[in-house]
């Protein structure tokens, strides 16, 4: 499918796919295993001005938008989602400050993301906060021209391996939601330390670590946007990522397909290859025709949400799940097409399979994106008695 980008676009798309095909392929098995961070890959990303794509120029950015982010962070998942995450970890600590920071932090920290020199993250999530963020416990007391912040953020990606964190914590506990600041928070500062990295399922590569807050004193002018914005930082933050992650779902869906593809195409059984089976060509015809309507669904989110609209959250959660519900079962049925062998190690699916479990989960669990889609369409149909069309 032609989905007419331009010049620029093609350029970031065949630029992050040449990275993935040299750099990504050839050491995902060993990262995976070894759970090791990819930090050299990091620094081609970097080298090759990938952090900075969605950054306005002036703050030392490419000035493009999510579309041209989200399609650096397909190709990378084509070859590998833990990769891929810890690139796009480092626009979900940045939203916050692009989009609400003031012009002094926007100097001050935009420039060091936008050239990958500073890996950024968000440390929203608790222990006992998961989809329920406004439920959050970490504390931020003010202190003079100081806040004092407390408590402890859990599974945090690009934990330990960020120099700049954007933390949400309550600076008024008796106003729920209502009472939660964001801030931005340095690695090195004072009280602040991290926790061992998580051993999980799949993206082993990426670092998974808690951020421990023990009386961490932070200057005031660290405050984002202004006390009891909290709430809505995150959330706005999470509209503007949430199609980063659609693009990991297509991403690696692709790289699934692209395998099982060729593994049909050589693998004989009852004196053919098993691409000419029928059952075997059914299963490719679903996986990428739901792939295909997951990457134009992408594609079209993206384009909206860089023009600017007002509200976005229903386009960005519709995508987040459609893509990644996509993801796991294309997985899933690359294993199968695989069969055995795709059930070994020693071939990409069935990492591939590992790896999509965590998209239906993390930027807000697949059930959250459906009552973020069935609450914002309950708002449009409010006050409508009659389903006339209007265009
Ligand atoms: N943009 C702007 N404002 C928003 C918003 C958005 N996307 N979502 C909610 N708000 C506002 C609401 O309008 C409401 O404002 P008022 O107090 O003025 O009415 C306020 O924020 C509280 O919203 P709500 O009552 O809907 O909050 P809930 O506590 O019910 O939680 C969900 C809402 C479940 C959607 C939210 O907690 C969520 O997204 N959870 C998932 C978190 C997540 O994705 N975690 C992943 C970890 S970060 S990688």
């Amino acid at each position: 499918m032609d989905y007419f980008l331009t010049e620029e676009q093609l350029m970031i798309r065949d630029l992050a796919a040449q990275i993935a095909r040299e750099k990504v392929i050839p050491v995902r098995a060993e990262l995976d295993e070894k759970e090791e961070f990819p930090s050299e890959i990091m620094k081609v990303l970097a080298d090759s001005d990938m952090f900075g794509l969605y950054i306005p120029e002036e703050y030392g950015g490419m000035g493009g938008g999510i579309l041209e982010n989200c399609i650096a962070i397909e190709q990378l998942s084509r070859a590998c989602i833990a990769v891929s995450v810890t690139f796009a970890a480092s626009g979900l600590g940045c939203y916050p400050i692009l989009l609400y920071g003031t012009e002094e932090q926007k100097k001050k920290y935009l420039p060091r993301i936008a050239s990958g020199k500073s890996l950024a993250a968000f440390g929203l999530t608790e222990p006992n906060a998961g989809s329920d963020a406004g439920g959050i416990q970490t504390t931020a007391v003010k202190d003079g021209d100081s806040y004092i912040l407390n408590g402890t953020k859990q599974w945090i990606t690009n934990g330990g391996e960020a120099d700049i964190y954007t933390v949400i914590a309550m600076t008024d506990r008796s106003r729920g939601a209502r009472g939660a600041s964001a801030f931005i928070l340095e690695k090195g500062m004072e009280g602040f330390k991290f926790g061992k990295k998580e051993k999980k399922m799949g993206i082993r590569a990426s670092a998974t670590r808690e951020l421990i807050f023990e009386d961490c004193r932070i200057p005031a002018r660290n405050l984002l946007s202004r006390e009891g914005m909290g709430f809505i930082v995150a959330m706005k933050t999470l509209d503007k990522s949430r199609p980063g992650i659609a693009a990991q779902g297509v991403g690696l869906a692709q790289g699934a397909i692209d395998e099982a593809a060729v593994y049909a195409k050589t693998r004989i059984q009852f004196g053919k290859p098993i691409a000419a089976q029928q059952a075997i060509q059914h299963m490719l015809a679903d996986m990428t025709t739901q792939t295909e309507a997951a990457r134009s669904l992408l594609y079209a989110t993206c384009k909206f949400m860089d023009s600017n609209p007002k509200n976005f959250s229903k386009e960005a959660a519709m995508v987040k799940l459609f893509a990644t519900d996509t993801a796991m079962k294309v997985t899933t049925d690359a294993v199968q097409v695989m069969g055995g062998y795709g059930y070994m190690r020693e071939y990409p699916v069935e990492k591939m399979m590992r790896d999509a479990k965590i998209l239906q989960i993390y930027e807000g669990t697949n059930q959250i994106q459906r009552n973020v889609i069935g609450l914002e369409l309950v708002k449009e149909y409010t006050g409508k008695t009659e389903a006339v069309p209007v265009g």
